[in-house]
C-alpha cells in the first residue's frame, strides 16, 4: 500500500531501507545523569520500529554553539567514546543514525553566545559577541573535529543544521549579518561559511560518510534569504560534497507557525518540491507529516525523496513497522500539540510525548505482562481511564470499560471540535483500536453509582471520571444569555453576535477560537491557511512574507475576553504555543480586558469594574469559562469501603488543558496495577 515509503535509498556507499527519517530533536536526555544510557535505550527503540535513518538531536561542536549552559558537546574523544554506546544500540537494531551538528550562535541560551554581528535575538536574553575572523575559522575547525568525532563515535553520518535561525542561518542573512569583511555584506560572502563547513568536513570525513544539510528553505522573518539565494546555496552545498539537503522551514523567531497542531499536515512540502527542480542529490521534506497515506502521497507526487518526521517518532516507535504492515489504524498519531515535547524542551525540561508517556522514558516506565491476571474497572472512558483501560488490558489483565455518555473520548471529543484540533480525532482513533486490541468490555450509555461498585467484585477500580466545572457566582449568573463551554461546544446552544468571555484561560482562549472562526478550519486547507499567516506561494516573495499580508476570514461576531488577574493574556498558554493563539486572536480582532471584578450580568449585558471604574459592556452572549474542580464523587466512599481504588485525571487534579498529566498518570498506573 505504501509502495514508495519502502523503496530504499541508494546513496552509493550505503543504502537507506526505506524513505522514512526520524528528524532530529534535543530531548534533554543529552543532559541528563544516565543520559548515554536513556538516549541509547530511545533510539535503539525506533531503530528496532524500522525507521530509515535517525537524526539525533543537536550536538554543539563546541561551548560557544551551546543550546543552553553545559548543552551536549561533541568536542572530544572522551564525548565520542561516550556516544559508541548509542550507535551500537542502534545499529544493533538494523538502523542506522547520524549526529546533528548544532551552533545554536545567538539562540544560545547562556552569556558566551557568538553570533556574525552584535544584535540580540527576540527570543534570547542573551546579547550575542561578534566572533572574530579567527573566531570563524575556529568555528569551522570545531565543525569539523566534531564531524570526525562523530565518525569515531560510529555515527553513519552527520547533519550540519543550517536552518531554523541558528548560527548559519545568522551568516546568511542580512537581517542578523551586518559585517563589513569577508563574511559579510554581499550574498557571496554571507554564504561562505556554510559552503566552508560542509567542503570541510566532506574532506576530513572522506566519500562514505553520510553529510545532510538543513538548508533554511523559507525563513519566514523579515530580511531572511530570498528564493533565489537558497537555490544559490542549495546548489554549492550539493557541488560542496552534500549526500542528501533537508528541509528546514521559519526560524525560531519567526511569528508563523510552522509545526503547532493548527499548521495543516505537509503545509510547506510545495517548498521542497520547487528545489527538486534544482539539485540532483536526495531532498528530505518536513512539517506536520504524521500519517503514512500523507507520507506516500507526498513521494508520489514526488515532492521529495525522503520524509521527515520528528515527533511522530515520540508518539509511536513502531509507526513504520505499522506502515509496513498496513496497520495504520494502530498508529498512536502525534497531534501536534507540543505540550510534553517542544514545551519541555524550551523549558529545559526533558521531553515526552502526551499521548505516549514512555517517550524518553524507555528506561523507566515499561508494560510487561502482569504477573498476576486481575479484574478491574475503570469509570470514565476520557484520556485517563483510555490509557489506563488499554494498557491494562495490554498487559493481561480483564479490564471493563465504564462511561456514561455515548461513546469514549471524554473532553477530547469536546476539544477536537475547536478549528486548529482535528488531529484529536487521531487519539481517539487510536484507542479505540487498542480497545477491541486487547480486549476491554466498553460499557457505554452507563452511569456508574458507588453503590453499582460496593456490590462488584472488581479487584482494583479506577476513577477517571473527569472533571465538573467551577461555578461562579456573580449576580445574574443565571440569565438566559449565560452559558457554559459545554453549552456551546457540547450542546451547541445558539450564540449571539456580540460575546463576552469569561476566564482566559485555555479553555477560554480555545472557545474564542471558535466563536470568531466560521466555515472550514484552515488546518485543514493548505491554501487557505497560507494566506491566513501570509505566506507567499509563488517564490517573489523574500523569505517567503515580505510585503504579504495576512488575510483571514472576518469573524462571525463581536467577541471580548475579561479576565480578573494582571499580566498577559494568555502567559498560562504552552510556551511554543501561546504565540500562536494569542496572534490568531487579534487577526479576529478579540479584544482583551483584563484586571477586572465582575459586577452583575443582566438584560444590557456585562457590568465589570476596571481601575476603579464602573463599566459595562453590552453583550448578548456571556460564555463562562472559568475553570474545572475534580469530579471524584465516587472516590471517598469506595475507599471508605475497603474498596482498591485510584483516582487519575481530572478527578484527581483539575488543571484546564491537562491531558498529558491525565495519560501520563493512567499509563504509570497501569503499568504496575
Ligand atoms: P514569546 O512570548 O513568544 O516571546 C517573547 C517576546 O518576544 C517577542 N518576540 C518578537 N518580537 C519581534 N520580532 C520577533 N520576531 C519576535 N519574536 C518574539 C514576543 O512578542 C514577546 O513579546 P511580548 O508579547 O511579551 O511583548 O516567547 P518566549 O520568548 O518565551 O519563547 C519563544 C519560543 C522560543 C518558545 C518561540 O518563539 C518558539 O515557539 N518558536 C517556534 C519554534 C518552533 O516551533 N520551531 C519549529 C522547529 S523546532 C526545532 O527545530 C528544534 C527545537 C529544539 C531546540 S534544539 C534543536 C536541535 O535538536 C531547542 C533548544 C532549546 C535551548 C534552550
Ligand atoms: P475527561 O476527559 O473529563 O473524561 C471523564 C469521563 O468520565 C467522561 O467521558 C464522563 O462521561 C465520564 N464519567 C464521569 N462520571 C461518570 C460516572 N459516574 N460513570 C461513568 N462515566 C462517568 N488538554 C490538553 O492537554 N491539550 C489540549 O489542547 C486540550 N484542549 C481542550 C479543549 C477543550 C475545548 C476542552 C474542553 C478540553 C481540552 N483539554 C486539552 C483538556 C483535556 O481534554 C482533559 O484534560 C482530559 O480530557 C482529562 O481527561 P480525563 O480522562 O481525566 O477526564
Ligand atoms: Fe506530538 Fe504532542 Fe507528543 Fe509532542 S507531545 S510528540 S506534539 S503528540
Amino acid at each position: 500500500k505504501y509502495k514508495h515509503i519502502f523503496e530504499p535509498l541508494d546513496l552509493g556507499f550505503t543504502t537507506l531501507k526505506n524513505r522514512i527519517l526520524m528528524g532530529s530533536m534535543h530531548t534533554g536526555l543529552e543532559e541528563e545523569k544516565n543520559g548515554i544510557d536513556r538516549i541509547a535505550t530511545y533510539y535503539a527503540e525506533r531503530a528496532k520500529g524500522g525507521v530509515g535513518l535517525i537524526i539525533t538531536g543537536g550536538i554543539a561542536p563546541n561551548v560557544q554553539g551551546w543550546t543552553a549552559p553545559f548543552a551536549a558537546r561533541m568536542s572530544t574523544e572522551k564525548h565520542a567514546v561516550q556516544h559508541q554506546k548509542i550507535t551500537q544500540a542502534v545499529h544493533r537494531e538494523g538502523g542506522k543514525i547520524c549526529m546533528q551538528i548544532l551552533h545554536s550562535g545567538r539562540y544560545g541560551y547562556h552569556p558566551l553566545n557568538v553570533a556574525p554581528s552584535k544584535i540580540k535575538s527576540p527570543i534570547t536574553p542573551f546579547k550575542p559577541f561578534k566572533l572574530t575572523q579567527s573566531g570563524i575559522n575556529r568555528t569551522i575547525r570545531d565543525f569539523v573535529s566534531c564531524a570526525e568525532l562523530a565518525k569515531i563515535a560510529g555515527y553513519d553520518g552527520v547533519e550540519i543544521m543550517g536552518s531554523e535561525g541558528y548560527l548559519i542561518n545568522q551568516f546568511i542573512a542580512k537581517r542578523t549579518n551586518k559585517r563589513t569583511d569577508g563574511w559579510g555584506g554581499n550574498y557571496e560572502n554571507r554564504m561562505r561559511l556554510p559552503i566552508a563547513l560542509v567542503r570541510q568536513v566532506r574532506e576530513a570525513v572522506g566519500e562514505d560518510f553520510i553529510i545532510i544539510y538543513r538548508l533554511s528553505m523559507l525563513d519566514l522573518v523579515e530580511n531572511g534569504s530570498s528564493w533565489e539565494e537558497v537555490v544559490q546555496l542549495g546548489k554549492e552545498i550539493e557541488k560542496a560534497g552534500a549526500t542528501i539537503i533537508n528541509t528546514g522551514i521559519g526560524w525560531h523567531e519567526a511569528r508563523i507557525p510552522t509545526i503547532s497542531t493548527s499548521v495543516p499536515r505537509a503545509a510547506f512540502t510545495w517548498v521542497t518540491k520547487k528545489m527538486k527542480e534544482e539539485i540532483k542529490i536526495p531532498l528530505i521534506t518536513s512539517n506536520r507529516i504524521n500519517m503514512p497515506e500523507t507520507a506516500e502521497k507526498i513521494l508520489l507526487d514526488g515532492d521529495a525523496d525522503m520524509i521527515s518526521m520528528a515527533r511522530p517518532f515520540l508518539a509511536d516507535p513502531e509507526w513504520v513497522n505499522k506502515a509496513a504492515q498496513e496497520k495504520a489504524d494502530e498508529i498512536n498519531t502525534c497531534i501536534g500539540c507540543n505540550q510534553a515535547c517542544l514545551d519541555h524542551v524550551f523549558e529545559q525540561k526533558v521531553a515526552s510525548c502526551l499521548v505516549n508517556p514512555r517517550a524518553c522514558h524507555e528506561t523507566e516506565l515499561n508494560y510487561n505482562t502482569a504477573k498476576i491476571k486481575k479484574k478491574i474497572a475503570v469509570i470514565g472512558a476520557g484520556p485517563a481511564g483510555l490509557s489506563a483501560a488499554t494498557i491494562a488490558a495490554q498487559r493481561g489483565h480483564n479490564v471493563t470499560l465504564f462511561d456514561a455518555d455515548t461513546a469514549v473520548g471524554g473532553q477530547f471529543n469536546i476539544a477536537k471540535i475547536i478549528p486548529g484540533k482535528e488531529e484529536f480525532h487521531e487519539t481517539l482513533r487510536y484507542f479505540k483500536r487498542q480497545l477491541e486490541l486487547h480486549g476491554v468490555t466498553v460499557k457505554l450509555n452507563t452511569k456508574v453509582s458507588v453503590g453499582d461498585l460496593l456490590t462488584s467484585d472488581f479487584d482494583e477500580i479506577v476513577i477517571a471520571t473527569g472533571i465538573e466545572q467551577r461555578e461562579l457566582k456573580i449576580e445574574g449568573i443565571q440569565h438566559k444569555n449565560v452559558l457554559t463551554y459545554l453549552d456551546v461546544l457540547k450542546g451547541q446552544k445558539p450564540v449571539g453576535k456580540r460575546v463576552a468571555i469569561i476566564g482566559a484561560g485555555a479553555i477560554g482562549f480555545d472557545i474564542a477560537e471558535y466563536l470568531t472562526h466560521q466555515g472550514a478550519s484552515t488546518a485543514l486547507n493548505i491554501d487557505a491557511w497560507l494566506q491566513e499567516w501570509g505566506i507567499d506561494k509563488t517564490f517573489k516573495a523574500r523569505a517567503g512574507i515580505e510585503g504579504q499580508k495576512a488575510v483571514s476570514h472576518p469573524s462571525p461576531r463581536e467577541v471580548f475576553m475579561f479576565k480578573r488577574s494582571k499580566g498577559k493574556f494568555g502567559g498560562n498558554l504552552g510556551k511554543t504555543t501561546g504565540w500562536i493563539h494569542r496572534a490568531t486572536l487579534k487577526k479576529k480582532k478579540v479584544q482583551f480586558i483584563g484586571e477586572v471584578s465582575y459586577t452583575k450580568i443582566d438584560d444590557q449585558g456585562l457590568h465589570y469594574v476596571q481601575n476603579e471604574e464602573q463599566k459595562l459592556l453590552e453583550a448578548d452572549t456571556i460564555v463562562i469559562c472559568a475553570g474545572q474542580i475534580p469530579h471524584r464523587a465516587l472516590y471517598e466512599p469506595l475507599l471508605a469501603a475497603g474498596k482498591k481504588v485510584h483516582v487519575i485525571g481530572g478527578a484527581d487534579v483539575a488543571a484546564e488543558l491537562d491531558a498529558k498529566r491525565a495519560i501520563n498518570q493512567g499509563s504509570r498506573l497501569a503499568a504496575i496495577l
